[in-house]
This record gives structure tokens, sequence and C-alpha cells, in this order.
């Protein structure tokens, strides 16, 4: 054993006793161990090592065919009362959950091996860090938590031989039944159990299972915020850094904002990226927030990553990488997806294993196909990224995708205005997910699927984190995705995104003024840089425009999805809308 903490080897002994597996290995994160467990892997045909000399140290993998994606529907809050999970989780009590889900883990791993993986989210020594214990039987998964965390010895010398303060992690892929699939947290008792998927946030529980809805749980009681939001750090033409989270529901491009190259014009300009999905955000001593991101990893969605569209992200999984649902090529052992560089290949194997040509009618790689890379990999990573201490925060950011309602870039007039944006953050439906197009979709702080207890409550712990630093950040909201009458995009998008950024640090700085509106504080126009864009002053005037009569309409939108939380709503959101409503009928 390589700890004596009583509490782990307590539940492991529970662990072990339930899942009966035929052996147990402790991963003690050496590259000796990890690497023969990929040879295991290889040799028994789960992975497939990829060109040595292409992608050095890379691996190809594909999952069942019923296993590509987080369930929302089978994801479960168990708190001891409904109430406590909230209208937006699903929810089971907890002595019901466990009785079900210990006669599915009864005896899961006979005959296979289960895997101990003790892992930090977050560095080794900081006073954000989390540990958590997954025990697996699945090496694919001990390898990407491997790459998405930090895991082995480390683990347990952060822990130490007496505390019990960890996230007891359960995963058994089981016989991958998606009826009988649960995710499920119990946020009283610190444990996460998942069974029956082997992929993804499902899997690799330190990420939204540990990471957003425990931590959301254990911030509230400890008083710090676990968010869905991307870090970056903005460097001046000086050489000055300023720190930007942002929180975009999905199909809004947060990876790429998070990696951002500039545009020709503005090359003097430098985006560092601290994180890309997941911000671990406290009050510190100075009165500011300061952010880390607890991943080690990017889970990246791989298809339409290429050299234009993501070249720092493309660039992370040249190496150590595990590739998942991609198209397979064998003539030289690559990997391709839908929007890649280059043509595709002739003669492949698409995600399901069956042979494809680039005449085939389906797609090569599933749309959910993901890329694990190493943070360090990335061209652009900040040196902060594995500071202790984290960055603090000038602005936050939320966004959405809004082809009329919203303007460009709106400043929330003070935090329980930002707060209450943040509470009523929507997005349209693309053609990208399943269902009606340009349907409005509440998404709370891109929250709604990740938040460990009720969203009522999470909106009141926003508000009085707010009262608890003397200088916190900025708040904003931005929309890329305006449309003018004729359905076309009015703003670029990509790396032009980086001048309205500037205009946020701007604004942060006191250097810029703003005018006030009835939603918030807008640009005047001079104050964004479209120096070499094709934008006329109608084209921008139509960006920063507010529709009031759309407004009150969306207004209903937001009362109705307030209304779910009912006495959990606090009183300052429905003041909120109040004085929104009133604004707006000036
Ligand atoms: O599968 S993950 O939850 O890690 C990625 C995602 O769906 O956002
Ligand atoms: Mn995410």
């Amino acid at each position: 054993m390589p700890t004596n903490n009583p509490y782990v080897l307590k539940f492991i002994k529970e662990a072990t006793d339930l899942l009966n597996p035929d052996n147990v290995v402790w991963i003690d994160g050496s590259k000796a161990q990890l690497k023969s467990l990929a040879d295991d892997a290889v040799a028994d045909g789960e992975l497939i090592e990829l060109n040595a000399e292409k992608l050095p140290g890379c691996y190809y993998y594909r999952t069942a065919l019923n296993d590509v994606a987080r369930v929302e529907d089978r994801t479960f809050i168990c708190t001891p009362t409904k109430d406590e999970a909230g209208p937006t989780n699903n929810w089971l009590a907890p002595d019901e959950m466990y009785a079900r889900l210990k006669a599915l883990y009864n005896g899961a791993m006979k005959g296979r091996t289960m895997y101990i993986v003790p892992f930090i989210m977050g560095v080794k020594g900081s006073s954000f860090s989390k540990v958590g214990i997954e025990v697996t039987d699945s090496r694919y998964v001990v390898l990407n938590m491997n790459i998405m965390t930090r895991i082995g010895d480390q683990a347990l010398e952060q822990l130490g031989e007496e505390s019990d303060d960890f996230t007891k992690c359960w995963h058994s892929v089981a016989e991958l039944n998606a009826d009988e699939r649960y995710i499920t947290h119990f946020p009283q008792d610190n444990t996460i159990m998942s069974i029956n998927s082997g992929y993804g946030g499902n899997v690799l529980l330190g990420k939204k299972c540990l990471a957003l809805r425990i931590a959301s749980y254990l911030g509230k009681t400890e008083g710090w915020l676990a968010e869905h939001m991307l870090i970056l750090g903005l460097q001046n033409p000086k050489g000055d850094i300023k720190y930007i989270a942002a929180a975009f529901p999905s199909a809004c491009g947060k990876t790429n904002l998070a990696m951002l190259i500039p545009p020709k014009i503005l090359q003097d300009y430098k985006v560092w990226t601290v994180g890309d999905d997941i911000a671990w955000i406290r009050p510190g001593s100075d009165g500011r927030l300061w952010a880390v991101n607890p991943e080690n990893g990017f889970f990246g969605v791989a298809p339409f990553t290429s050299t234009k569209t993501n070249p720092n992200a493309l660039e992370s999984t040249k190496r150590d990488t595990i590739f998942t649902n991609v198209l397979f090529n064998p003539e030289d052992n690559t990997v391709w997806w839908e929007g890649a560089d280059g043509e595709p290949p002739a003669n492949a194997i698409d995600w399901r294993g069956n042979e494809w040509h680039p005449d085939s009618s389906t797609p090569g790689a599933h749309p959910n196909s993901r890329f694990t890379a190493p943070a360090k990999n990335c061209p652009c990573i900040s040196p902060e990224f594995e500071n202790p201490a984290g960055v603090p925060l000038s602005a936050i950011v939320f966004g959405g995708r809004r082809a009329k309602t919203a303007p460009l870039v709106y400043e929330a007039f003070d935090w329980n205005h930002g707060v209450f944006i943040g509470s009523s953050m929507a997005s349209e439906t693309t053609a990208a997910a399943a269902g009606a197009v340009g349907v409005v979709r509440r998404d709370p702080f891109a929250m709604l699927p990740f938040c460990g207890y009720n969203m009522g409550e999470y909106f009141a712990h926003w508000l009085e984190t707010g009262k608890k630093v003397a200088n916190p950040p900025k708040i904003f909201h931005v929309n890329w995705f305006k449309k003018d009458d004729n359905g076309k995009f009015l703003w670029p998008g990509f790396g032009d995104n980086l001048r309205v950024l500037n205009w946020i640090v701007s604004r942060t700085n006191n250097e810029v003024e703003a005018d006030a509106s009835a939603i918030g504080l807008l640009p005047k126009a001079d104050d964004i840089n479209i120096d070499g864009l094709d934008i006329t002053d109608g084209q921008m005037a139509e960006l920063l425009k507010v529709d009031s009569s759309l407004w009150l309409e969306d207004l209903k939108g937001i009362r109705e999805f307030m209304s779910r939380f009912g006495e959990h709503l606090p009183l300052e959101i429905a003041k909120q809308m109040d004085e929104l409503e009133s604004r707006l009928n000036k």
C-alpha cells in the first residue's frame, strides 16, 4: 500500500469487497508504469499506437457505439432532499441510488483488474487544489486521467496520512449497458459513482463530476466558486497582462477564444491560455478574485480543429495525445477528422470501425470525437498555468449565441447586475445539436448541467461572493453571433474577438467611457478598434444596438425560467428583473 491513510484504505476495501476484482493495481504515476499499461492495451487491441514519427506517444481509441458523449438524462445529484438538488437536476434519494448502484457494482470487476488512481485537481501544494481517488476497470480511463489531471503518488502526498478530504470516485465500465448507465453525485458524502460508460466526462471523474458538480457544492460551503469558464491572459504591446475568465454555452467557440491568435493588425498583442474549460475562483487577501485551472490537459472536440481555426489546439495534439472516435488512417497510422488540414485519406477506418472513403455518406469522425492532450504541449500555455496562487481576474465575461437580442458587448452596472446577466445567459440552438434551430435555451453561467446543488442557491452564492471582495472583476456580456436582417453575421469573430477583449480591458483600466443603456454599459462606437475590418458605421451601430421590444420579449422568457426556482430565487434576481423592465419601458 502506498499510503497508510485510514480513510483511503477504508474506501479501497469497500470498493474491493463490492467490485470483487481479480487484481488491484495502485497507479503511482511513473512513466514506466503508464507505458506498460499502454503497451498492454495495445497488445490487447484496445488501443492503437500511432505513427511514432508524426505523432510520438499518441494513441487511437474507439468507444462503444452507444457511448459517445455525456448523458445528462442519466446524471443525478443525490442530495438528502430533492429541494437541495433544485429544479434543474435529476435527483434520487441517496439511499435509493446507493442501493441501485451497489447492486450494479456487485462483482462488476470479477475477472478484471481494478486500477486505483489518486489524482490532484490543481497543482500540488496549492490551497486551491483538491484530491480525488478514482477506482476504475478501464486502462483507457487511467491513461486519460494521466493527461487531464496530476495522478499517482503526488496525490497521496498532497492528501497526507490523516485527512479524509478527498473525493471518492467509483467507476466501472461494467457491461456498457446504456439502459443502466448512471453518473451520480453525492455531494454531502464527497462521492461520485459512475457505471456502464467508458467515455469522457462520464468517466474522467476529475472533470465535470468533481471539478464542477462536487466542487460547486464544496465551493458553496467553503466560500469559493467552481465555474465552467476558460481563463486567458491578454498581454498588451507594453507587456502588461490582464486575466479574463469567460463562460459560454456549448458551440460558442470557447476553446478557440482561450487560444486566440490576434489578427495581423494587432500582432503586438498576445493571448496566453490558463484554461479552456474550468476555473476555480477564490477571494484573495488583496480584495481581488484569483483563479486557477484545476485541469492538466485539454479534452477538446477534434472536428474542425485545424491550422486555420485553432493552430494552438492542433499543435497541442502532436505528441502524447489520445485520440478518441476520430477517423483512423491505417496506411500511415495517423488520424483525420472532418475540418482537419489536408485531404481525407483515401482508404480509412471510421469511428465505428468500418471501412471509410472520402465519398462515404457518413462522417469519418464522430462529431463529439476528441483529443486528450497535455496542456504543456500548448504553444500559448500561460507561464502562470502552474502558479499555485492562480491569476488575479480583471474581468468575467458571459456569452451566448443570439441572432438579434444581445449586442456585441456590454458591461454590467455592478456586481449584482453582472450576476443577473450570468443567471439569464442563453443561446440559440444551432444545426449541430438535435432539435429545432434558433430555439432559445437558458443556460445560467453555462452551468446548467454542472451545478451540484440548487441553482437558485448558486445565484445567491455568487451574490454573496461579490460582498466579500473589495475589488471584484468587472462583468461583461459578449455576443459574437449577431446577424443583420439578411441573416448574415455582423462580426467576423475568431481572432478579431481580441478587439472586444481589448475594450473590456480598457474598461477595467478606466481608460474609456461607456454609454448607459437599459441593459448595461455600451461601448462608444469609436472605442472598439475596427481598423482593417470591413465594417461600416451602420453595421457597428447595428452591432451595438439594443432593441427594447426584443428585450421585453426576452425578459418574459427570463421570468418564466426564473420562476422554476420558487422560493430559492434570490430576491436580488427578482429585483434585477423588475429594474431591467422599468429601464426598458422608459
Ligand atoms: O465529456 S466532457 O464532459 O468532458 C466534455 C463535454 O461534454 O463538455
Ligand atoms: Mn465544458
